[in-house]
């Protein structure tokens, strides 16, 4: 507690309001990814391999296979993470029971279960159509294939996931993000690039035809896929383009889907300007797209400060999408959820007025100054704190239950 207060009082001498920093930390939700608990496998009982060039690497013991342990562990989880959570579920999770149901078959009853449980959490859900890992894949095409039966199928897809996505925001009131998110594309050079692109705006229009409560329609674009080199249907042009154009449907930013030296961080302020929401896949890409668990580098402290800076706290969805299957599966939820906390505590305690300030009036070598020498305040006190606010273990705390989880639960389920 006198760690706090005098960090607190570093802090304040910059003009920073902590007690304020950490009520807004604690209002804003964080949608956590299902798929890093049974690496994106689903629980369809005819599921295919993954496929649309993610993959999971790596057999650490004691993944998921069923609902019950997903939801147990989702549950560790969350209990050792701060603030407020969100359960993002892709429709690959459905609860069918023995009953098969094809994914254009999906209706709400077969969330019921997510329903029950994310009320007993007291969390919301967020949902994911599933364009990938089913055999109506045709050629590595889905809702951009020249094959009308197939384009159709997935059309009935994306319909009914938005249903299922409006059946959330019912139940749970507010509102359920439903992201879409397609594999389209080829491994080489095509010979037509626009007739895929203006299928899948056809398809797109029937899909986001119907006018739905509660439900923030996004599209989520990619530059390139493992197998998929050449060209991306759903490329940023193209879903920018559609989202700029179709009230109602937003641009999702995965920062694991640009070039390299293309940075999400730099295209907040950018989609500000003009959308009132962003929808976020955070991640973290080592060399590809390769959704690493997310650490607490200079972009994710980066991306955290165009949010709080710009008073967008409540206008950018934040959303993981990371998926590890070398490391315990809980610690990956942990360690990338508490390191948006944190890089949002590390936004949230900067003077950003003054540092605005020192822009404006061209104050540049104070700017760089300020900037550095944030670095080293005493941050750490202040997280504690707030994680002892929050109820939750600290940072050299959590590890052990985890330990004990794995002992206990994980280990005796065994492979498979
Ligand atoms: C793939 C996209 C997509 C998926 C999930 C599983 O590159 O990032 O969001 O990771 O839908
Ligand atoms: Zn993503």
């Amino acid at each position: 507690m006198e760690r706090y207060t005098q960090s607190k009082a570093r802090y304040q001498a910059l003009g920073v309001d902590v007690e304020g920093a950490l009520v807004a930390l604690a209002a804003v939700p964080i949608s956590i990814h299902c798929w890093q608990g049974d690496d994106v496998t689903g629980f369809e009982t005819a599921a295919e391999a993954l496929s649309g060039g993610i993959q999971t690497t790596g057999n650490y013991p004691g993944k998921a296979r069923s609902p019950d342990e997903l939801m147990a562990d989702f549950s560790k989880a969350i209990s050792l993470i701060p603030g407020k959570k969100r359960l993002s579920l892709h429709a690959s999770y459905a609860l069918t029971g023995i009953e098969q149901v094809d994914r254009d078959a999906l209706r709400p009853e077969h969330f019921a279960g997510w329903v029950d449980y994310a009320k007993k959490a007291g969390i919301g859900l967020d949902f994911n159509p599933t364009f990938f890992a089913h055999p109506m894949v045709k050629d590595g095409l889905t809702l951009s294939s020249p094959d009308q039966a197939t384009r159709k199928f997935w059309v009935r897809h994306g319909i009914a996931c938005r249903r299922i996505a409006a059946s959330f925001a019912k139940e749970l009131g507010g509102q359920a993000v439903n992201n879409l998110w397609i594999a389209d594309g080829f491994k080489d050079t095509p010979a037509d690039r626009l007739g895929p692109r203006l299928r899948l705006k056809e398809s797109l229009d029937e899909i986001y035809a119907e006018k739905l409560d509660g439900v923030v329609d996004c599209v989520e674009s990619k530059v390139f896929g493992i197998g998929l080199e050449s060209y991306t249907v759903g490329s940023n042009e193209f879903y920018l383009s559609y989202a700029a154009t179709h009230p109602g449907v937003y641009n999702l930013l995965d920062n694991g889907h640009y070039h390299p030296t293309e940075m999400v961080s730099d295209k907040l302020s950018a989609l500000l300007s003009f959308f009132d929401k962003i929808p976020l896949h955070v991640t973290r890409s080592v060399r590809w797209d390769s959704d690493h668990v997310v650490t607490l580098n200079d972009e994710l402290r980066e991306i955290a400060g165009e949010i709080v800076r710009h008073d967008a706290l409540n206008r950018v969805l934040i959303g993981l999408d990371f998926f590890d299957a070398s490391i315990n599966r809980i610690a990956a939820w942990v360690i990338g959820a508490r390191n948006v906390q944190k890089a949002l505590l590390y936004a949230l305690l900067q003077p950003h007025t003054q540092m605005k300030t020192m822009q404006d009036s061209a104050d540049f070598t104070r700017l760089l100054m300020t900037q550095e020498e944030l670095k080293t305040l005493p941050f750490s006190d202040i997280w504690e704190h707030y994680c002892a606010q929050q109820c939750v273990p600290g940072d050299s705390e959590w590890y052990n239950t985890v330990m004990a989880y794995e002992k206990d639960v994980l280990l005796a389920r065994g492979q498979g």
